[in-house]
C-alpha cells in the first residue's frame, strides 16, 4: 500500500544510478549530494569500493535523470597528516551548499577515532580544498546553510547516534567555518515514534518565504533492523534554531523493492535536493545503501504539510 499523504512521486525508472553505471569496480553507489553547476545537474556520489572504503565521484546530467559518471574518483581519503587518521576508513555522505558563490562540501570523515564532519570547498569541481574538520567524534550528517545568517556560517550536525545510541540534530555557528560554537539542540528524536532511535539532517536548507526548508531522516528500530524515513521542517529565517513548522508524520519511507532490498534494507537517505524554476523539488536519495533514486514534489505541498494546512 502506498503512503496516503506522501507528496513525493518517484521517478518511474528508479533507481537512476547503480553499480553498473560506475566505470570502475566498486561495491555500491548511494547517498549523493546534488547541485546545479554551469547549467548541468551535478551529483557527488558516495561510492563504496571493494575494500569497503568510500570516496566521492562526480556525475553530470543535462536532464537530471540520465547521468554520466566521471571515470575517476574526485575526493578520496586524504594523505595530509592533519586529516589522514580521520579519513582512513573513508569519506561518506556528502552535501553541497553554495555560499557567496563558492561551493562548500560537507562530508563524513570516517577513521579509527570515529566519525567527524569535514568541510571543504571548490570553485570549479576540479580543485578541492579542505577547510576543517568541524567537529570531534562522533558527529555526522553535517549540512551548511546557503547564506551567512547575522554574519555567521551556520551548520547543522548530528552528534552521537552511532550503533544503537540515540542521536539528535544540533545547530552551530561560526565566523570562519573552522571555529564552531553557540551550539544547541534543534530537534530531538521522538520516543515511540518514527524517529525514536535518531534523527539526522538530510539536505542543505532551502530558503523559502515561510522559512528554511530542511529535509531530515528519522530512524526507528525494528525486530529486523532500522527503518530510515524522511520528514521536513521549516526553520525561522533569522533565528534558524527555532522551528516554525514540521510535517506531522514522515513524508516518505521505503516502499519500493529497490528501497527495501540491498546492502542495508529499508533505507531512504536523501543528501541533495534541487528546486526547479516551476517550484518542483527534485530529491536525490540513496536506496538501501546500494543505489541512487530520484523523486519529485511540489514545494508548496511540502510547506503546507509543515504548516499543517
Ligand atoms: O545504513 C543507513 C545509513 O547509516 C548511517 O547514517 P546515520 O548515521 O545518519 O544513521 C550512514 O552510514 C549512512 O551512510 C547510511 O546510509
Amino acid at each position: 500500500m502506498k503512503l496516503n499523504r506522501s507528496p513525493f512521486e518517484r521517478f518511474y525508472k528508479n533507481p537512476i544510478i547503480q553499480r553498473s553505471d560506475i566505470p570502475y569496480s566498486c561495491n555500491s553507489v548511494f547517498n549523493a549530494a546534488a547541485c546545479m553547476y554551469k547549467n548541468e545537474y551535478l551529483l557527488l556520489l558516495r561510492i563504496e569500493d571493494l575494500e569497503g572504503i568510500s570516496h566521492l565521484t562526480i556525475a553530470r546530467s543535462k536532464d537530471g535523470i540520465t547521468f554520466i559518471v566521471d571515470k575517476q574518483p574526485w575526493i578520496t581519503p586524504s594523505h595530509d597528516p592533519n586529516y589522514e587518521l580521520y579519513e582512513r576508513y573513508g569519506v561518506e555522505d556528502p552535501r553541497i551548499t553554495q555560499v557567496d558563490g563558492t561551493y562548500y562540501i560537507t562530508y563524513t570523515a570516517f577513521g579509527p577515532p570515529g566519525v567527524r564532519i569535514g568541510i571543504g570547498k571548490t570553485e570549479d569541481f576540479k580543485e578541492f580544498e579542505r577547510i576543517s574538520l568541524a567537529t570531534e567524534v562522533d558527529n555526522k550528517d553535517g549540512v551548511l546553510f546557503p547564506e551567512r545568517i547575522n554574519g555567521e556560517y551556520v551548520l547543522i550536525t548530528r552528534p552521537g547516534g552511532l550503533g544503537g545510541q540515540r542521536g539528535d540534530i544540533w545547530i552551530s555557528f561560526s565566523p570562519d567555518l573552522i571555529h564552531w560554537g553557540k551550539s544547541r539542540v534543534l530537534m530531538s528524536h521522538t520516543p515511540g515514534g518514527w524517529s525514536s532511535a535518531k534523527l539526522g539532517a538530510s539536505t542543505p536548507p532551502l530558503k523559502t518565504e515561510k522559512g528554511w526548508l530542511l529535509f531530515y531522516h528519522g530512524v526507528r528500530g525494528s525486530g529486523y533492523g532500522r527503518i530510515y524515513r524522511v520528514g521536513a521542517v521549516l526553520l525561522d529565517l533569522d533565528k534558524p534554531y527555532l522551528l516554525v513548522g514540521s510535517t506531522p508524520h514522515f513524508i516518505m519511507g521505503p516502499e519500493e523493492l529497490y528501497e527495501r532490498i540491498g546492502d542495508v534494507p529499508n533505507v531512504i537517505f536523501p543528501c541533495g535536493v534541487i528546486l526547479e524554476e516551476d517550484d518542483t523539488l527534485r530529491m536525490y536519495y540513496g536506496v538501501a545503501d546500494t543505489a541512487i533514486a530520484m523523486a519529485t514534489a511540489k514545494l508548496e505541498d511540502i510547506i503546507k504539510l509543515c504548516l499543517h494546512q
